[in-house]
């Protein structure tokens, strides 16, 4: 038995079950793994899951998680080939198992499969000891870099970095990034450094200000206080910025975008509020050719690439550390946009 954290229907809060059953050798499928979780972060994703505020459903009853590291300890009998082995340490990510073999998966698109396994959404995730997951998907931590350190990269750091990568943009450009204070977006701060982005970083209050500018932002705006988002952006970037990569949880985020991006700019939809219409002027999307893009976490390379630059000490992951019993404490802190917002909480299980 272990401990686990378990919503039994959406909206229900979150039980703690001290006699979870782990899956023995027997019980675990060909392809499948075992890891013995050191800690998992907990990610914005986890509260929607959770509230059930998603077109696309959860399963119930549900055990969330998917910033997950831990150790390989069963592989399951008659797996074929498998690229890690027991006593690997490995991550696990949203996308927790895809074909392989599809259109998208052989375009790279693993994370679009029409077979694709969500952890803690389609699949048990890693708030829990023990998690079942999938050994062509785990990502390899390099040794030495720290499970703590590791987790949120493996969805915070993996989606953030993948819009970034596909935002059209190049060394010098100005990139807007409404949400720069939360968990994605102090961490899309960093790796836009990374790629020699100049970063204006759009979200609220003092010490989220703080924090984007000692990770690296040129500028700071505040969305409560700034009368017109539009206009001081274009007078930063004389005449707009190249592209925005909006992680807010809420479509405010999203409203000025196609407005203060310059001609050819790229807004990159990645923050899912789960029920809101993105509201932009299709004339001037037209003329201004806006490209406008949906970034959804990202494949196997994607997450190699993300971890092996933070491994690097190029990007640093913001947490605190709590017990596993404290995840609604985490929830409420997520719904007022107050510790979450700054600090990605960590669960050492
Ligand atoms: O693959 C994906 N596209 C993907 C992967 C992982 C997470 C998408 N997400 C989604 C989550 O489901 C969630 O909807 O990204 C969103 C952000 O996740 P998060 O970073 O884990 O949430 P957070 O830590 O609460 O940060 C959100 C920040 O947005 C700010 C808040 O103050 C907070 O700092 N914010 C809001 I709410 N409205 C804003 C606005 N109008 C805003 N910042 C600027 N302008
Ligand atoms: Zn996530």
């Amino acid at each position: 038995f272990q401990t686990a954290a378990v919503v039994d229907h959406s909206g229900a809060n979150i039980r703690i079950d001290h006699k979870h059953p782990v899956k023995s050798q027997e019980e675990l499928q060909a392809g499948e793994c075992l890891v013995k979780l050191d800690c998992s972060g907990a990610c914005h994703t986890d509260l929607h899951a959770a509230l059930g505020d998603w077109p696309v459903p959860a399963m119930t009853p549900l055990i969330g998680g998917h910033e997950g590291v831990g150790i390989i300890v069963a592989i399951g009998n008659n797996t074929a080939s498998s690229p890690v082995k027991i006593g690997d340490r490995v991550g696990i990510k949203w996308l927790a198992d895809s074909c392989l073999n599809c259109e998208q998966c052989k375009k790279g698109r693993e994370q679009n499969c029409p077979n694709a396994k969500l952890s803690g959404y389609t699949v048990d995730g890693t708030f829990q000891e023990y998690v079942v997951s999938f050994v062509n998907h785990v990502t390899p931590i390099p040794a030495g870099y720290p499970s703590t350190e590791a987790a949120s990269i493996l969805c915070a750091g993996v989606t953030v970095y993948r819009a970034i990568k596909y935002s059209q943009t190049v060394p010098g450009d100005w990139i807007v990034l409404p949400g720069a204070g939360g968990g994605l977006g102090h961490l899309a701060i960093q790796y836009a450094r990374v790629c020699g982005l100049r970063v204006i970083a759009v979200d609220t209050g003092a010490s989220k200000k703080e924090l984007c500018l000692k990770l690296g932002a040129e500028k700071w705006i505040d969305f409560m206080e700034c009368k017109d988002i539009v206009s001081e952006i274009q007078t930063i970037t004389s005449g707009g910025a190249h592209s925005a990569v909006v992680t807010s949880a809420s479509s405010s985020g999203y409203e000025q975008a196609v407005d203060y991006l310059r001609s050819g700019g790229t807004l990159m939809a990645v923050g899912l509020p789960g029920k809101s219409t993105l509201n932009a002027s299709i004339f001037f999307t037209v003329f201004k050719s806006i490209s406008i893009l949906g970034s959804y976490v990202g494949n196997r390379q994607d997450a190699v690439e993300a971890i092996s630059i933070a491994a690097r000490g190029d990007v640093k992951v913001h947490f605190q550390t709590k017990p596993l019993k404290d995840l609604a404490d985490v929830y409420e802190g997520m719904k007022a946009g107050t510790i979450a917002g700054r600090f990605r909480s960590l669960f050492c299980l």
